[in-house]
C-alpha cells in the first residue's frame, strides 16, 4: 500500500513538474537594408534546370519575410539547460528535391537520426563539414535513396553542401537538449517545455551572425521575446 501511494505521488509530481514548464516564443525582426533577393540559375545541370522549368530559384540565405521579419534563424538555448535529455526516436528529414535542400536550417539532437533523402532522379552528394563532429560525404545517385547519419557532439551550426550543385546549402544546429526552434515565414519561433530557470538564448543567422539575450522563466510562464538583426546599407 505504501508503495502504491509513493508510486501515485511520483506520477503526480511528474505531471506537476511537466505542467510547470515554460515556453519562450517570439519573432526575429530585421531592420536596415536587405540585400536584393539573389536568383540562382540551375543551367549548369540540365536535369535540375528542367525540374524548375528553366526558371531561376531565389536563394534562401537571406530571407526577409513580407512582415519584415527573418526566416531561417536558428533560435536555441545556449546556456542554462540542466539535466540529460534523450533524443526522440523520430528522425529529422533533410530532403533533396529540385536540386535544393529542404529545409534550409534545422535543429537535431545528439544521437538523433538524420534521414537524408534524395527525391530527385539524379546524383547528389551530401557533404557535411562540421568542426567538432565527424565530417561525411555520401553519394546518392538514385531517386528514393535514404541515408542515416547521427551527430555525437553539440555543434552550432553544421554546414551541408552538394559538390555536384554548388548552390545547394543547408545548416543543422546540433544540441544535447530539445530546446530549439527555427523562425518561420512570419519570423516566429517557439521553444516549449522549458523547465523554470535562467537561460541564454541565442539566435543564429547565416549571414548576420548571432544575437543573444538572457531570459528568466517562471513555472508555467509563456515569455515573449524579440531579436532584432540590423544590416547597414552594404549591397
Ligand atoms: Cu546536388
Amino acid at each position: 500500500m505504501k508503495k502504491l501511494i509513493s508510486f501515485g505521488l511520483a506520477i503526480l509530481l511528474t505531471t506537476f513538474s511537466f505542467s510547470q514548464n515554460a515556453t519562450v516564443k517570439g519573432v526575429v525582426k530585421f531592420v536596415g537594408e536587405a540585400p536584393k533577393p539573389r536568383l540562382i540559375s540551375m543551367k549548369a545541370d540540365r536535369q535540375c534546370d528542367a525540374i524548375h522549368g528553366g526558371k531561376s530559384v531565389t536563394a534562401e540565405d537571406f530571407v526577409v519575410n513580407p512582415n519584415g521579419t527573418l526566416k531561417w534563424v536558428f533560435v536555441y538555448v545556449k546556456e542554462g539547460v540542466k539535466g540529460k535529455y534523450n533524443p526522440p526516436s523520430e528522425p529529422v528529414v533533410l530532403d533533396q528535391q529540385g536540386c535544393w535542400y529542404h529545409p534550409r536550417v534545422f535543429g537535431i539532437m545528439v544521437g538523433q537520426k538524420l534521414e537524408i533523402r534524395n527525391s530527385d532522379p539524379l546524383l547528389h552528394n551530401v557533404h557535411a563539414t562540421p568542426k567538432k563532429n565527424k565530417p561525411f560525404n555520401i553519394g546518392q545517385p538514385v531517386k528514393g535513396m535514404k541515408t542515416y547519419q547521427t551527430f555525437s557532439t553539440p555543434e552550432v551550426m553544421v554546414p551541408f553542401k552538394c559538390d555536384v550543385h554548388p548552390w545547394m546549402s543547408a545548416y543543422a544546429g546540433v544540441l544535447d537538449h530539445p530546446f530549439f526552434s527555427v523562425s518561420n515565414d512570419k519570423g516566429e519561433f517557439e521553444i516549449k517545455n522549458l523547465p523554470p530557470g535562467t537561460y541564454t538564448i541565442e539566435a543564429w543567422h547565416e549571414k548576420l551572425g548571432t544575437l543573444t539575450q538572457t531570459v528568466t522563466v517562471k513555472p508555467g510562464e509563456t515569455k515573449q521575446i524579440e531579436f532584432t538583426f540590423e544590416r547597414k546599407g552594404k549591397k
